[in-house]
């Protein structure tokens, strides 16, 4: 069976939504902190789980038979710089808890999200490589380097099966995101359709690699089911989508909603986009396991606003 932990966030209630498709409500149990499940998450077994209490983890792990465990509690680049010693710790001990739990024979496979905010201002921003300049300046992006050699160390040395990738920043309509620097992108579409404005935490030109969730989704489901033999790189695939900047997205909303207006008054979390790449190089993840997106900038903007405006009347 499989435990999602961190369920309730922006990836992981799609996630669970997926998964709970696919393999059938009863065998996904989705967890998170809330002592009861967020509506999306209510039509299967639900856990509360804090990930850095190790004997919690290990007694829903026996009581369910969980054999897979993805591990997506964490704090994300936003908050994560109001609470970095929080973030250390959740990010990195919440990792360990569920590495530990392979290392020691209760699990067979992890699945764990790093994130484009492992490269830095030094890192090419263009294209960027699977291999290349780290030195990540968020307290998000340094663990996650950090995650990532963690969870190499721990296929080489105990033989651990935990795959990942690179999330860029990811759009959907059916989460909500929770503290990341690309959440604009997904509040733009909400104030799009209630005010007709929107007024962005970036600047115009913050040129950002960002994913729909569908191919988000896909992309997770693909590396957990491919063969352990394609998967070469145990620290984490580099995967993308589009990238498009603040500007350009609003430009491609206008399209459906003529009247749409945006102004910019950027903060902290532009300084943060500012160090990130604008564009990733995905062709490893190509080769060895068969990715590709599906969704253009505009299927994208197309698609959310047909299903917010769904849920809106
Ligand atoms: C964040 N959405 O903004 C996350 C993601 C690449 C961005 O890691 O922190």
């Amino acid at each position: 069976n499989i435990l999602v932990v961190g369920a309730a966030g922006q990836i992981g209630t799609e996630l669970v939504i997926a998964l709970r498709e696919q393999y059938g409500s009863d065998r996904v149990v989705a967890s998170d902190l809330n002592p009861k499940p967020i509506d999306a998450l209510a039509n299967g077994p639900y856990e509360s789980i804090n990930v850095l209490d190790k004997h919690r983890l290990l007694e829903v792990v026996k009581s369910y038979k969980i054999t897979e465990i993805y591990q997506l509690a964490a704090l994300l680049s936003a908050t994560a710089e109001q609470k970095p010693a929080l973030g250390w710790d959740l990010n990195m001990n919440g990792l360990s808890n569920v590495l530990d739990l392979a290392r020691d024979g209760h699990i067979k496979r992890i699945f764990w999200p790093s994130s484009i905010a492992v490269f830095g201002p030094h890192t090419p921003k263009v294209k960027t490589p699977q291999r290349t300049i780290m030195e990540p300046t968020t307290v998000y992006g340094i663990t996650k380097v950090a995650g990532e050699s963690w969870c190499e160390y721990y296929n080489k040395r105990y033989g651990t099966d935990v795959r990942s990738v690179r999330y860029p920043g990811i759009v959907g309509y059916k989460s909500n995101p929770g503290g990341g620097t690309t959440d604009y992108a997904v509040h733009i579409f909400h104030e799009a359709i209630k005010n007709g404005t929107y007024e962005c935490f970036l600047s115009e030109q913050a040129a950002l690699p960002m994913m729909y969730m569908p191919d988000a989704i896909k992309a997770t489901l693909e590396i957990m089911n491919a063969p352990s033999d394609q998967i070469k790189l145990r620290t984490s695939y580099n995967i993308s989508g589009v990238s498009f900047t603040p500007d350009v997205l609003a430009e491609a909303i206008k399209q459906h909603i003529p009247d749409f207006t945006i102004s910019y008054n950027p903060d902290y979390r532009d300084g943060i986009a500012k160090s990130w790449p604008s564009s990733i190089d995905d062709s490893m993840a190509r080769e060895d396991w068969g990715w590709k997106p599906d969704y253009s900038l505009e299927r994208i903007v197309s698609d959310m606003l047909e299903h917010l405006r769904e849920k809106a009347v």
